[in-house]
């Protein structure tokens, strides 16, 4: 696992360097979920492959720009989903970005995940690892990630995240999120998951939700690049992840690129969903 660690302590630095000096404008490619793919999105992708074809304990790698798995050793033991540059499109606005890793046994679901990491690109460069617990770490001038601090969430919180066409949401997401409102909560929404989530979990709770909608009736999120390596985070954290009723590292993908509506949150945030979801 250290080496895996070390691959995307490795990317990130790369990654880093790319978000700070070079083009962020849309190339003509499409990805496999029909989004057209930033020139950034392709070389982040291309500079985790490179890394992780270093790494013999890998044995395959999928990423949310690709269709198709990318075989490295045939022995290795890990499997690695991962989306390269999540919230790509907020690059001109310069807020922060992120990648997002999913390490996982056998199969792309959560059963088999055997840690989560993230890194945020932002005014510094951090990155989140959960194994056994969830480390914080900040990467410093000299090029190393030096750890800051273990995260754990609170059983309930006043920040509120949900994605999605608001003219989409169904009756019971409306309720739900009026409750929470009624409750204190405040609007915090960047549209880039990474620090959306992040920003959950370093206040100590509150709820971030992509919900099923009329026009993307299975969520937008993707389970094996970005849900399940949240849910994996969320959880060992002292919080919960579910698709509106069911814990979302129990659910099994039919293909890679597969969404799912997703609420991430501390425990009393995610009851409610419960609640409103019944
Ligand atoms: P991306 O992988 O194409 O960048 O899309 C994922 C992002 C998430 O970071 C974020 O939570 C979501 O899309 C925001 O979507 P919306 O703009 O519909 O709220
Ligand atoms: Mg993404």
């Amino acid at each position: 696992m250290v080496e895996i660690f070390d691959a995307i302590k490795k990317s990130a630095i790369r990654i880093k360097w790319l978000i700070e000096n070079e083009d962020a404008s849309y190339s003509q490619n499409i990805n496999a979920t029909g989004d057209t793919q930033l020139k950034l999105d392709i070389k982040s992708d291309l500079i985790i492959e490179e890394e992780f074809k270093k790494i013999s304990s890998v044995k395959e790698i999928i990423s949310e720009e690709k269709e198709n798995k990318t075989p490295i050793y045939e022995n290795g033991k890990y499997l690695v989903g991962y989306d390269p540059l999540d919230g790509s499109s907020l690059l001109d606005v310069n807020f922060s970005v992120g990648s997002i890793f999913g390490i996982y046994k056998n199969a792309y679901d959560g059963k088999h995940m055997i840690a989560a990491v993230y890194v945020i690109y932002g005014p510094v460069t951090q990155m989140v690892t959960a194994y056994e617990d969830v480390g914080m770490y900040k990467l410093n001038e000299d090029g190393d990630f030096a750890f800051i601090k273990s995260l754990e969430l609170k059983d309930s919180g006043l920040i509120n995240a949900s994605g999605g066409t608001h003219t989409g949401w169904s009756k019971k997401h409306h309720n739900l999120i009026e409750e929470i409102y009624e409750r204190g909560a405040r609007l915090r929404y960047s549209g880039g998951m990474v620090p959306d989530l992040h920003q959950i979990l370093l206040k100590g709770g509150g709820l971030f939700s992509y919900p099923s909608t009329s026009d993307t009736p299975k969520g937008k999120l993707r389970m094996v690049f970005e849900v399940f390596p949240f849910a994996f985070i969320f959880e060992k954290a002292g919080g919960e992840a579910i698709d509106g009723k069911r814990r979302l590292l129990d659910l099994i993908p039919m293909h890679p690129h597969d969404t799912t509506p997703c609420y991430f949150g501390s425990k009393k945030e995610i009851e409610l969903v419960l609640k409103h979801n019944e």
